[in-house]
C-alpha cells in the first residue's frame, strides 16, 4: 500500500519539457491534480498570470512564482528573451522539488 502522493511533472521525476523558442510567447496551463496547492516557480523569468482556476486575477503582476491551489490549475503566459540554454521550474517547496517536481527545458533560438 502506499501513502502519500507521487512528486510528479506530466507522471515523470525531473521532466524534460519541450523547448521554447526566444521570442514565441507563452501560454502555459499548470494543473495541479493533487488536493495540496503547490508553488510553481519558473527559474529566470518573469510571467503574468492570466487566470485561477478560470478566473482572471484581481490584478497583473510580474511573478516568478504562483501558487496553484489544490485541484486547481493556473494559466501563465511568459515571453523568452534572448537568453538561449537550460532553464528549469520547479515546485517551491523545498522537499517537493528534492523529491522530482521540477522540470528542465531549453530555450532555444
Ligand atoms: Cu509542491
Amino acid at each position: 500500500m502506499r501513502h502519500g502522493v507521487d512528486f510528479v511533472i506530466d507522471h515523470e521525476s525531473h521532466h524534460r519539457d519541450r523547448p521554447v523558442r526566444v521570442g514565441e510567447l507563452q501560454v502555459w496551463d499548470i494543473v495541479n491534480g493533487s488536493p495540496m496547492s503547490h508553488p510553481f516557480h519558473l527559474h529566470g523569468f518573469f510571467f503574468r498570470v492570466v487566470e485561477v482556476n478560470g478566473k482572471p486575477p484581481a490584478f497583473l503582476s510580474w511573478e516568478d512564482t504562483v501558487d496553484v491551489p489544490g485541484r486547481g490549475r493556473v494559466r501563465i503566459a511568459w515571453l523568452p528573451d534572448d537568453r538561449p540554454g537550460e532553464w528549469m521550474y520547479h515546485c517551491h517547496i523545498l522537499e517537493h522539488h528534492a523529491a522530482g517536481m521540477m522540470a528542465h527545458f531549453e530555450v532555444v533560438r
